[in-house]
């Protein structure tokens, strides 16, 4: 691992949770030094909600609940008119304050700049991008608003905490409004390569937005890397250890690579509608079969056309896997509003039908494609009943499924994780069988040695890619973000004195 000085980095090394804030393993760990913490992201996560929503959310929750902190957003719904005041409201010890947007602020900040220009861009798809001079106004202008309209919530001592790619400019907005407190911008996927960051006609100016930050965390020291080749090349920043120095500002610029509750998860797995559902898809639909799951939101950066084809193809090469395998794809829909997204629905439904109609008898079904959401423990109890998980972006931040289904599995006789050597993830997750999601012949290579490998193997692998996800993992991830913003708070105030 190296960060941006291309010297080792300590973002995996650490011990976890030694934080200023850090309490005994297996005790709330979250309290931020007596600073209260705000969040802001796109959309805010209620409690209900962020049990349902996943790790992620109810790790904010908590870390906010335990400093009494704000999450900041987008309520998720429309309104003729956009209010110039949050709604807030108040529960178990937290605060969550919302606006609601207009259709067209919707449509040129989220649809339009975030969704159809930085993340196919941010997952190398030019091809996708959509460079439409409105959409970069009305995602200034919604960024330009959020400060406007939160803002008057923050106290002087808060530590702000925005995440992803949605709000890059708002800390910007923050400066220009003189606010001074410590603030972190954390991107959840992954940053390009110089040359295709530079296809976006503004990139010079949402990078000069970023060093507003004083913390600019990545997933992977690959992204890191990415980051620091334009800003050297490009801007002519300068380095020094993992600080970026560039248009007059300075950044701690690191990887946090981010993680699951694996503890949680285990007990998900081991839940009664686990069970249930484990023994629903083992008893009935998948019975006395090997049974391969792929978890992903419908999304083109997935890969999952290749990956049906490689399953095709497996089928295809192996006919001793005609009645004894079942490769289960589950893929919500998401973005419908992105003509992309209903594309590759459209692309998938085709697939899945020439798949079935080639392969299928009367008593076997080869391929069950559903486009549904499932409670985390249902989805638990599925990870639990595969025998292969097929994780296979084509270019993913990190991929959280990956680590879930290493967790959800019976350490006696756990299943074989594919894992795209293009997911953040498979830094970690080296235990993994990994592959080049483009190449479908060793796709389906890895599905067979998959299906066949022996029970020790099987055990070591997974107890190895355990060890990493308890090494770092979501309460690691949040520490050791929360500490890089107060020590560079600290270094603020220092060099201000
Ligand atoms: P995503 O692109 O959404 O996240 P991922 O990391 O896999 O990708 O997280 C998806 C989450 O949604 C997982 O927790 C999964 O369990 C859940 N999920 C998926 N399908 C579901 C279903 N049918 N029912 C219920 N839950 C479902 C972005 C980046 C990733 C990065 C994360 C976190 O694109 O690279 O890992 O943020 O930083």
């Amino acid at each position: 691992m190296t960060n941006a000085s291309g010297t080792h980095s300590d973002a995996h090394s650490a011990p976890a949770g030694r934080g200023p804030w850090s309490a005994p393993p297996g005790t709330a760990r979250i309290n931020p030094a007596g600073r209260r913490l705000v969040v802001i992201s796109n959309r805010v996560g209620s409690m209900r909600g962020a049990v349902r929503a996943g790790g992620l959310a109810v790790a904010m929750v908590d870390m906010l609940k335990a400093s009494g902190g704000i999450w900041c957003g987008w309520s998720g719904k429309l309104a003729p008119v956009s209010p110039e005041r949050p709604e807030v409201t108040q529960a178990d010890g937290m605060t969550a304050a919302t606006i609601e947007l207009t259709q067209a602020e919707h449509d040129a900040y989220y649809n339009g700049f975030a969704n159809s220009c930085l993340w196919p861009l941010f997952h190398n798809r030019i091809d996708l991008t959509a460079f439409d001079r409105s959409y970069y106004d009305g995602y200034l202008k919604v960024n330009a608003k959020f400060a406007r309209v939160f803002a008057p919530l923050f106290k002087a001592q808060d530590l702000i905490w925005v995440h992803d790619y949605h709000l890059i400019p708002f800390a910007q907005e923050l400066r220009a409004m003189g606010c001074r407190q410590p603030m972190g911008f954390f991107l959840h996927i992954p940053f390009p390569p110089r040359d295709v960051l530079l296809t976006l006609p503004n990139a010079g100016r949402l990078l000069q937005a970023l060093f507003a930050y004083d913390v600019i965390g990545f997933q992977t020291d690959r992204d890191v890397e990415r980051f620091v080749d334009y800003v050297v090349n490009e801007q002519d920043g300068r380095v020094s250890g993992d600080v970026v120095t560039v248009f007059e500002r300075s950044a701690v610029v690191r990887s946090f690579p981010i993680g699951i509750d694996v503890d949680n998860f285990v007990q998900l797995a081991g839940s009664a509608e686990a069970k249930r559902q484990a023994e629903r898809l083992a008893t009935r639909r998948f019975a006395g079969r090997q049974l391969i799951v792929g978890v992903d939101r419908l999304d083109y950066t997935k890969g999952l056309p290749l990956r049906f084809l490689a399953y095709e193809l497996l089928l295809e090469t192996y006919p001793e896997t005609h009645g004894r395998l079942v490769y289960l794809q589950i893929a919500p829909p998401t973005r419908g509003a992105v003509p992309e997204y209903a594309q590759i629905r459209a692309e998938l439904e085709g697939l899945e039908g020439h798949i079935n109609g080639r392969f299928a008898e009367v008593d076997w079904t080869p391929l069950a494609y559903i486009n549904r959401a499932y409670s985390r423990r249902a989805l638990a109890g599925i990870y639990r009943a595969a025998d292969i998980s097929l994780v296979t972006p084509l270019r993913d931040g990190m991929n959280l499924v990956a680590k879930e289904y290493v967790a959800a599995q019976d350490p006696a006789d756990p299943g074989v994780l594919v894992l795209s050597r293009f997911a953040g993830a498979a830094v970690q997750m080296r235990a993994a069988l990994i592959v080049n999601p483009y190449d479908k012949v060793a796709v389906a290579e890895a599905l067979q040695t998959a299906r066949h490998m022996p029970l020790e193997q099987r055990r070591n692998r997974h107890a190895e890619l355990m060890r990493g996800l308890r090494d770092y993992d979501i309460d690691r991830w949040r520490t050791d973000f929360l500490e890089a913003l107060a020590a560079a708070g600290a270094r603020h105030v220092a060099a201000e004195a």
